[in-house]
């Protein structure tokens, strides 16, 4: 594939009622788009960046200015003959992986049109339906916290997971566990914990979780693995791992039992399928984790929760729980039984709304390939 031309744009989008994680409150969400045009066919990826660099170091403002500078000049005008290849053009850029997977996963997505294979079967997935789960915002009281667990119960999602920081976590969970004995449930703390915490975090141990996900720094996994080996409750990282050596590492050094894997994250579904089988060779488990996507990104993870390791229901969830109207077509819809049936249609199964991405686009830039002349 030659790439003939790549578009970056800055779509603003409101997501229907507010989300609060340990680092703040979400509601106005600035999404990056990649669109890339290669041999014709036009392929979508999603930057999964949070507005502020409070989950980790990158930003929507960061990852513009790294696809700009670094990235599109790089790219632009190369022939691939797969997607994966492009990590060998980037590789010299350090970190930056939610820059790096919105430009991969766009090839992706033009691969598997290429090759007339829907992205979930390119990717080797094997699943036809994927289990969900949802992650529920921190709310103001216990009260207001099961009401919410009820309402996403009755849909049908298989695991919920709760939102926690110091002061909003000990009682609203013994609240939702006392309401709910059976429920697979989980919680997430996004760093708001130290190891000093250990005995607060232990308390936790009495309410049957799936597991506890990231309680500890962002960047370390060797604080994991001491406070593992203190709590009974399985350990599962997040903002820790950047890669698929972090992820061996952690493994090695005992600081984690699951792994939420993330396609910004890592850096894109090449990455995250290394991960997915380091994970699968250890035994242990993974999930698709979410970073409160558009349908171009939700789409991406619908494909890559189809790998066979991803055992546990993942946080992709409908299109509707976020967005009054979604930037695909069809948006993305749950069954009765908490799954959602991954597409058979080539690339990503999802077509995007153009006139509604225009419609949403607040910035935008183009790179054209010089044109090829044929003597
Ligand atoms: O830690 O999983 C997280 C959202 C933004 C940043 C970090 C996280 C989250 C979520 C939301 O939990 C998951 C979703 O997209 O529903
Ligand atoms: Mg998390």
């Amino acid at each position: 594939m030659r790439i003939e031309s790549i578009t970056l744009r800055e779509l603003e989008m409101r997501l229907k009622a507010p989300f609060e994680t340990s680092f703040g409150v979400t509601q106005k969400r600035r999404i990056l788009l990649v669109e890339i045009v290669a041999d014709g066919v036009t392929g979508w990826g999603e930057v999964t960046t949070t507005e502020a660099p409070f989950y980790n170091y990158e930003t929507t403002d960061t990852a513009w200015q790294i696809i700009s500078d670094f990235i599109a000049p790089c790219v632009i005008g190369k022939e691939l003959s797969t997607a994966a290849e492009v990590e060998t053009l980037v590789s010299g850029i350090r970190g930056h992986q939610m820059a790096k997977a919105g430009v991969e996963n766009a090839l992706w997505d033009i691969e598997a049109q290429q090759k007339n294979l829907p992205l979930s079967r390119l990717l080797g997935g094997t699943l036809k339906e994927i289990a969900c789960g949802v992650s529920l915002g921190i709310r103001e009281s216990p009260r207001l916290l099961i009401e919410k667990v009820s309402e996403e119960r009755a849909k049908g999602y298989q695991r919920i997971k709760l939102k926690i920081k110091p002061g909003k976590d000990i009682e609203y969970i013994a609240a939702v566990r006392n309401e709910f004995p059976d429920i697979p449930l989980s919680v997430d703390a996004n760093s708001a914990y130290s190891l000093a915490d250990t005995d607060h975090l232990r308390a936790l141990d009495e309410f049957d979780l799936l597991m506890m996900e990231q309680p500890l720094q962002w960047d370390d996994i060797y604080s994991h693995s001491k406070l593992q080996t203190r709590i009974k409750t399985a350990l599962c990282l997040d903002e820790c791992i950047s890669h698929s050596r972090h992820a061996e590492a952690a493994i090695e050094l005992g600081g984690c039992r699951i792994i939420n894997v993330k396609l910004g994250r890592v850096g894109g579904h090449t990455e995250a399928r290394r991960v997915h089988d380091i994970c699968r060779t250890h035994a242990i488990p993974v999930w698709c984790g979410g970073m409160l996507e558009s349908g171009v990104g939700r789409a991406h993870n619908v494909a890559m929760s189809t790998l066979p390791n991803f055992t546990l229901p993942g946080d992709v969830s409908a299109s509707k729980r976020y967005w009054a109207d979604d930037i695909i077509e069809p948006e993305v819809e749950v069954t009765p039984n908490g799954t959602i049936r991954v597409p058979d249609a080539p690339g990503l199964g999802y077509a995007v709304r153009r006139s509604f991405v225009e419609h949403l686009t607040v910035k935008k830039r183009n790179w054209k390939a010089e044109v090829m002349v044929v003597a």
